[in-house]
C-alpha cells in the first residue's frame, strides 16, 4: 500500500522542466498506488477552469491515466490556484478536497493542509485570503472575461 503526498509544483508555461519532472514522477512512481494527494500550488496560478491552455489539459490527461490505473487522485487548493474547480478535477479524475481535510492514513487520522491558513500573523493576507475564498467574489470573477481574468493573474 502506498500513499504519495505533493504540493507546491506551480506548474507554469514557462517552467517545461517543472513539467517533465512531474510527468516522470506520474509514469515512475505514481501509477498503481494507492492514493496521490496533491496539496495545493499545483499551479502558478489558475483564473478559472474555462482558460484551458495545453499545459492545462497535458496535465488533466496525465492524471486521469494515472487514475484510470486505480489510483484514487484527491486535490487541494493553494493560494494560487484557489479557483481550480469540478470541471477541471472531473477531467483529470481527481476529487477536491476542502483545506482542512482530516483522512484516515492507514489507521493514523492524519490532518491534511496546504499551509496558507496558518500565516496567522499576516492579518492583511488573511484578510484577503477570506475575500478570494468568498464564493460570490468568485463567482463575479469568474463572470469576468479570460483576458480580464489573465490580466489579473499577472
Ligand atoms: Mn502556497
Amino acid at each position: 500500500m502506498t500513499t504519495l503526498f505533493i504540493s507546491d509544483l506551480h506548474l507554469e508555461e514557462s517552467r517545461p522542466d517543472i513539467t517533465d519532472a512531474f510527468l516522470g514522477f506520474l509514469q515512475e512512481k505514481a501509477h498503481g498506488v494507492e492514493k496521490l494527494y496533491i496539496l495545493g500550488d499545483f499551479f502558478e496560478a489558475w483564473i478559472g477552469d474555462d482558460e484551458r491552455t495545453p499545459l492545462q489539459e497535458q496535465i488533466a490527461a496525465a492524471l486521469c491515466a494515472v487514475s484510470e490505473s486505480g489510483t484514487e487522485i484527491f486535490l487541494m487548493h493553494g493560494n494560487r490556484d484557489f479557483l481550480i474547480g469540478h470541471d477541471f478535477c472531473d477531467r483529470a479524475g481527481a476529487t477536491l478536497l476542502d483545506d482542512p481535510t482530516v483522512v484516515d492514513l492507514y489507521g493514523t487520522a492524519t490532518l491534511l493542509m496546504h499551509g496558507d491558513s496558518l500565516c496567522t500573523a499576516d492579518v492583511e493576507y488573511q484578510k484577503f485570503r477570506a475575500n478570494m475564498r468568498n464564493p460570490q467574489w468568485q463567482q463575479m470573477i469568474l463572470q469576468r472575461p479570460l483576458a480580464d481574468r489573465q490580466q489579473m493573474a499577472r
